[in-house]
């Protein structure tokens, strides 16, 4: 039985469903072994909230990875999310040289920014540094707004495919070779996820819930990444982790007290549907 084993780095964010209380339950789920480690610790995310804790956990990460080195502890793929700040995307970049095993897939979901917006807290030269970041994974997933952030390129909310083809060739020229492009959206019933592997391009076009959830972004991520690993090609798993985050955000829908994170737990059923396991 092929068993992959996936490293992945984002924080917990104690309440709210995104980063690793997302990442490990959907990882597992596609059939993975997940190793974590938590890059931060919050109360919530920063979104929506205010007064939330932030725990950095920066000085842990180089001690983790020097253990794991001592111990022969490696990966067949390493998955970052969130990040706390650019000191910590400089440890992503030695993780990457001590923990991969050979082919191991470097997955980068530079999750700092949407709607034309940073997160808070983050400013351009973190943008900066996550596109030094991404030059160095094997598949970067970054939004129409991350993407606009780490190349210069102007946001709009409303664009066309020379555009989007554009912004593409912007990250291309930034060094990032491989790219999953979400929130693709050429009208306002549909959206979608641009993949682009080894110079072929293919556009997934679904149906477009105008609902902002927050932690959809890591639900994707995750279930990519998943179904990478457990044996998709990079369009089908970008297939299978729109359809799944769909159905999370459908399953949210309508319940006005759940305008934090996603009920991605009610769909895991179906995403190990879409994996045909
Ligand atoms: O879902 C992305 C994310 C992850 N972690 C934290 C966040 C956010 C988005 O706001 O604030 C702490």
């Amino acid at each position: 039985m092929d068993y992959k084993r996936i490293l992945t780095v984002q924080d917990i964010s104690c309440f709210g469903q995104c980063s690793l209380t997302v990442a490990l339950p959907i990882l597992s789920a596609c059939g993975v072994e997940t190793v974590i480690i938590p890059s931060a610790v919050l109360s919530t995310h920063t979104g929506g909230f205010t007064d939330f804790t932030f725990r950095d956990l920066s000085d842990d990460i180089p001690k983790i990875k020097d253990h794991w080195v001592k111990e022969g502890i490696d990966f067949d793929a390493i998955y970052t999310g969130y990040l706390g700040s650019e000191k910590q995307i400089n440890m992503i970049k030695d993780l990457f040289n001590s923990l991969s095993r050979p082919n191991c897939i470097k997955i980068v979901d530079p999750a700092m920014a949407d709607n034309g917006k940073l997160y808070y807290g983050f400013d351009q030269a973190y943008a900066d540094s996550m596109a030094t970041l991404c030059s160095e994974a094997d598949l970067v997933l970054p939004n129409i707004t991350e993407a606009c952030f780490m190349t210069g390129f102007e946001y709009k909310e409303v664009y066309d495919e020379e555009y989007v083809l554009s912004l593409l060739k912007a990250l291309e020229d930034k060094g990032m070779e491989n790219i999953i492009l979400t929130g693709v959206s050429y009208s306002p019933e549909t959206t979608g996820v641009l993949v682009k592997t080894k110079g072929n391009i293919q556009y997934y076009c679904h149906k477009r819930i105008p609902v902002g959830s927050h932690g959809t972004g890591d639900v994707f991520a995750s279930a990519f990444s998943g179904a990478l690993l457990s044996g998709k090609t990079e369009f089908d798993a970008a297939k299978v982790a729109a359809e799944y985050t769909l159905r999370c955000i459908e399953n949210t829908q309508g319940d006005e007290n759940h305008r934090y994170g996603v009920k991605f737990e009610t769909a895991i059923p179906y995403l190990i549907e879409l994996l045909g396991k």
